[in-house]
């Protein structure tokens, strides 16, 4: 498909885009967002003032609108670019193609939609390390990726309470994609990027969403040498003061 385009190839409906191998539900669209929209969303990152990147030890963060304070959101609205096209798209997805049940992700959450975004910029080489989300948010991420493909793997806690440090699962994120994990996977299992320098041993019996990667993607002999790539992850905060 051609992603410089002006509108992606969506699908009728999330349950088109569900990742069957995982714990309900997560669902995955390789190409959420098109060429020249990544482009603008990378230019208004790196155009952001300064003081909005906070420098982790290896990787840097923005938070829009603004950081939480114990657990609560200030009253505010995301950027317009933050807003368009992607919250627009987000919530025109229906769940299932069925015209009487027409809801989306964030259909129960408290606000009925993202109030919140986090942008993480991954270096080659850096990651995050395996953790939950907490009880801030309501349980649904949807994360647009962009610049570069990453795995994302999902842990789970061994039975006498410490992280089993194999991954029970791995997400390829492509550059464009759109993936949304909620419900068990929000609350019993974490989630964490590896600090490699390339993703290695993907093939179709490794990586949960191979069947819903972009048409034609190759990643040679079952490899992702990592490149800079940049998470936009979406989410609805419970608590809002104003
Ligand atoms: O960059 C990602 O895909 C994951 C980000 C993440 O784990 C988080 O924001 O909690």
């Amino acid at each position: 498909m051609d992603t410089s385009s002006s509108r992606p190839l969506l699908p009728q409906s999330l349950d088109e885009a569900r990742i069957f191998q995982l714990p309900r539900a997560a669902f995955y669209i390789s190409e959420f967002i098109t060429e020249d929209e990544e482009k603008l969303l990378l230019e208004k990152i790196a155009s952001a003032p300064k003081p909005r990147w906070k420098q982790l030890t290896r990787r840097r963060l923005q938070t829009w609108p603004s950081d939480l304070i114990n657990n609560k959101l200030v009253d505010a609205p995301l950027p317009s670019w933050l807003e368009e096209p992607i919250v627009t798209r987000l919530l025109s997805l229906h769940l299932k193609e069925d015209v009487a049940s027409q809801s989306h992700i964030f259909w129960d959450s408290p606000h009925k939609r993202p109030n919140h975004v986090l942008i993480n910029e991954y270096p080659p080489g850096i990651g995050i390390m395996p953790h939950k989300d907490g009880a801030a948010y309501h349980p649904v991420v949807a994360t647009v990726s962009l610049g570069a493909s990453i795995c994302l793997n999902i842990h789970e806690m061994k039975e006498e309470g410490t992280l089993n440090r194999t991954p029970t699962w791995r997400i390829l994120q492509e550059p464009r994609s759109l993936l949304i994990t909620t419900s068990d996977l929000y609350t019993d299992y974490l989630h964490g990027i590896d600090d490699i320098m390339e993703d290695i041993e993907l093939s179709e019996q490794t990586v949960a969403n191979w069947s819903l990667l972009q048409p034609g993607s190759t990643f040679h002999d079952g490899k992702n040498p990592r490149q800079t790539r940049t998470s936009l992850t979406y989410r609805d905060v419970l608590s809002v003061s104003s």
